[in-house]
């Protein structure tokens, strides 16, 4: 069976548990960050990073994007992440990559929040950030209300994408995100919500089974 190391609480991680479970491809789960354990991260992953996706035959695969471009070529024709060509694989592809750059301007927040000492935080840096992810979110509300690509039949990676980085919002910078400026965001994450790939990967679930406050 496929062994998926890390936490949900890493988006990057999650992106590809939801990407697997509607996929239908069963994985086994070892839930670890960088944070509480670098040697084993670094074991799969010279970075020291997580995702990573270990193969049947022992071959490990990272980062997340790699992993979803393996599980593509994996399932071929049966791939449903993605649709299969033309302006609406790009659409699907630019929207998974706008909600992945809002992840990242979400994670750069958090780390100077909580790496550094509260006197060195560059509220400078932080503002920027949350400008550029509100941009995008901003683009992305008014995509989402226009455009049939965040397609939950089946669900794809702009919906995966999409999700998994509101829910990760709160994690990174509560600072950035205001859910009732995007009415057509929130009704996608309520609808992922009611889907057991999206519940069984909710962030409040992983850290009561792991009896962790984070
Ligand atoms: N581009 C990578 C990003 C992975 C990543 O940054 N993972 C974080 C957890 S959310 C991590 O392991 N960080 C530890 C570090 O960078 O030292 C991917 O898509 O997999």
């Amino acid at each position: 069976m496929l062994i998926l190391n890390g936490r949900d609480r890493s988006p990057f991680t999650r992106r590809v548990a939801v990407a697997l479970s509607v996929s239908g491809i069963e994985v086994q789960r070892n839930r670890f960050t960088s944070w509480d354990d670098l040697p084993r991260a670094r074991a799969f992953n010279p970075l020291g990073r997580i995702p990573s996706l270990v193969l049947e035959d022992g071959e490990v695969i990272f980062d997340s994007s790699a992993i979803i471009d393996y599980l593509c070529e994996r399932l071929g024709e049966d791939c449903c992440l993605f649709p299969r060509s033309g302006i609406r694989r790009r659409e699907v592809v630019r929207y998974s990559c706008c909600a992945m750059g809002i992840v990242e301007k979400a994670v750069h927040s958090r780390y100077e929040r909580v790496m550094r000492p509260p006197q060195m935080i560059q509220q400078s840096w932080l503002e920027h950030n949350k400008a550029q992810a509100r941009t995008a979110l901003a683009w992305l509300e008014s995509e989402a209300r226009s455009n049939r690509a965040f397609d939950f039949d089946p669900v794809n990676q702009a919906v995966i994408d999409t999700v998994v980085m509101l829910d990760y919002l709160p994690v990174g910078d509560p600072a950035i995100y205001v859910a009732a400026d995007h009415p057509t965001l929130e009704s996608i994450r309520s609808r992922a919500g009611t889907l057991a790939a999206f519940a069984d990967t909710d962030l409040e679930k992983e850290r009561r089974e792991l009896g962790v406050a984070e």
